[in-house]
């Protein structure tokens, strides 16, 4: 270790000058962000110059404003997250960075890097993460960059990054900078010419919790836990949120040990896909049934994704999450003393926080899938609360989505209605009616076979002769077109177009069918098919989603001949 250690873990200084060099590279091709980040197999990323490519087109990207700047760096612990950091330290050090915040061991969850960026004022920060593809090194890693706001980088921040390693020769690096980031504390070095560069490690806890403090009653949560024993199931799925959850749910709440599972992080979440559906969090849903807790919620890898369960494994779908949370924000405190401005969902998310957002007169957007999409308009002071139907949910606390705070914003609503959650959820459909959502993925499948479904379903649908087509089923019902398209998005503050973001077949009762294919996957193609109903007749809203919906996914299913091209019959995951 170059530098003396001042006390402990402590500040540590380094007075030797260290100088960057440059290193010639070649181009790798295929390095563009997706949906969030760019996700490829660990081993992409180990390739010789691969990540370094990446990480000094990031910082390429942000020009002049880089030198003297600072950034916030963590990720989710999967494998490969500390070789990264060391990477990113030691180019950030060569390009004139004056100072990194660095999570302690590099562990940040998503909406901590967010907070993190925001409230100590950076540039950015880097997140490492493939969220919620499955970790190892047989799997999969990503690079993110987020931007001053907090936010995932808008597209054309990205496309200039991609750009960027398409043509990049060289990049910068201190590679004799040997930092550690196991202890909280600061470090200086000397880089060049007397230039100095910080690394402060930082605990990857403190900062939100003090955030979630301000925007929660935790005294009143803490009623609700410890002294009503309101009994919750906390599964982190060997993700980043382990060292919050304790944390929150345990020390400042009151949750006793056991409420909390899978809270350790591991490189490779235990060996399962970190993402909370009925699915993949199967430990969860089996652990509800039991009916000893009455609330259970899991997060994905890097913590923004959540799952909400009601008392024996009653099914909280995300949009109807997002509705509920939208229908009731005057018992969070935060929303009391900030107002609520708008709502918006993403395009795929059932429409049930429009009518919310109809009932309180508030304005409402639908933005394509992505979380980047919402960050323009809460900047504007537009948004207060959206979400995505790919279980997200977040508010304009910060600019990414957080599992942590819908679980805390449902106990916000619980504690306040002193109802269970599947009377709050059934309440909510009796008032404004139910919109019946599921989602059908095919992972991993060929990705020409697909691309060709896509483009011959897009001929079909935008065919004016496809407007008023009559589908009916065996179950008596007949669906009539009322349009097709593929979904454009029009950002109303900067007025930038985002095209081709979802197939969409819209019939004349408000039902919806939408196909697109997946942004975050690694390789090979990955088909969503999603489909909406919308039912107010009390005979029909508490009836099982599938049932419901069964008519309406055969006729998605023969409309796009789904399993010709995929050459599946049936999906890897429903939810
Ligand atoms: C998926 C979801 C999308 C979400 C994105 C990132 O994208 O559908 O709603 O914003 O993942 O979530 P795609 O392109 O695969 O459908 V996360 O938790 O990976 O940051
Ligand atoms: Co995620």
């Amino acid at each position: 270790m170059r530098g003396s250690r001042e006390s402990g873990c402590g500040m540590r200084v380094s007075n030797m000058a260290l100088k960057s060099i440059q290193v010639k590279t070649v181009v790798y091709d295929g390095q563009k962000p997706g949906t969030s980040g760019l996700r490829k197999a660990v081993k992409l990323f180990q390739q010789q110059h691969y990540t370094e490519n990446f990480v000094q087109s990031i910082l390429n990207a942000l020009g002049s404003s880089l030198v003297g700047s600072t950034l916030v760096v963590g990720g989710d612990g999967r494998y490969f997250c500390k070789q990264a950091v060391d990477i990113i330290i030691k180019i950030a050090a060569a390009n004139g960075v004056s100072k990194l915040l660095v999570g302690q061991n590099g562990i940040l969850s998503t909406p901590a890097v967010s907070n993190l960026i925001r409230k100590y004022n950076t540039i950015g920060g880097i997140v490492l993460t493939a969220s919620h593809n499955p970790g190892g090194p047989d799997n999969d890693f990503g690079i993110k960059f987020n931007i001053s706001s907090g936010g995932p980088a808008p597209e054309s921040i990205t496309d200039n990054i991609y750009e960027l390693t398409k043509s990049i020769q060289s990049y910068k690096i201190v590679n004799d900078l040997k930092c550690s980031v196991s202890c909280i504390g600061k470090q200086t070095f000397q880089i060049d010419n007397g230039r100095t560069f910080t690394v402060q490690v930082i605990d990857s806890v403190e900062d939100y919790v003090i955030l979630m403090k301000e925007i929660f009653n935790f005294e009143a949560l803490n009623n609700l836990i410890k002294e009503r024993r309101f009994s919750i199931l906390i599964n982190s799925m060997h993700g980043v949120t382990g060292p919050y959850v304790r944390k929150i749910f345990v020390e400042e709440l009151g949750a006793p040990e056991n409420n909390t599972i899978n809270i350790v992080p591991k490189e490779d979440f235990g060996g399962h896909h970190p993402d909370p559906n009925l699915t993949y969090a199967a430990d969860l849903v089996k652990a509800m049934q039991t009916g000893e807790y009455k609330l259970g919620a899991a997060f994905d890898g890097d913590g923004d994704r959540n799952m909400i369960l009601g008392h024996k494994a009653f099914f909280v779908t995300p949009s109807d999450s997002l509705a509920v949370l939208g229908a009731h924000l005057e018992c969070i405190p935060y929303f009391k003393y900030n107002g609520v401005k708008g709502f918006a969902r993403s395009m795929p998310t059932a429409g049930a926080i429009d009518l919310v957002a109809r009932d309180k007169n508030k304005e409402f957007f639908e933005v394509p899938t992505g979380w980047k999409f919402f960050g323009n308009l809460m900047d504007a002071g537009r948004l207060s609360l959206c979400g995505e139907e790919s279980f997200g949910t977040g508010s304009n606390h910060i600019r990414e989505k957080d599992g942590i705070w819908a679980v805390l914003a449902w106990l916000s609503v619980i504690a306040h209605l002193n109802q269970s959650v599947e009377d709050i959820v059934k309440t909510h459909w009796a008032k404004y009616g139910r919109n019946f959502f599921t989602r059908y993925d095919y992972e991993n499948c060929e990705a020409a076979p697909c691309n060709k479904m896509m483009s011959e379903l897009e001929a079909k649908i935008t065919n004016p002769g496809f407007i008023g087509q009559e589908y009916s089923t065996s179950k008596g019902k007949t669906y009539k077109v009322k349009y097709g398209d593929n979904f454009e998005y029009t950002d109303p503050i900067d007025c930038s177009i985002t095209s081709k973001q979802g197939i969409r077949v819209v019939f004349e009762d408000g039902s919806r069918l939408i196909y697109r294919l997946s942004g975050t996957g690694s390789s090979g193609a990955t088909v969503r098919l999603y489909a909406e109903s919308y039912e107010k007749d009390y005979n029909v809203i508490y009836q099982p989603a599938a049932k419901v919906l069964e008519p309406l996914i055969n006729i998605a299913l023969e409309l796009s001949k789904l399993p010709k091209f995929t050459g599946r019959n049936s999906p890897t995951v429903i939810t």
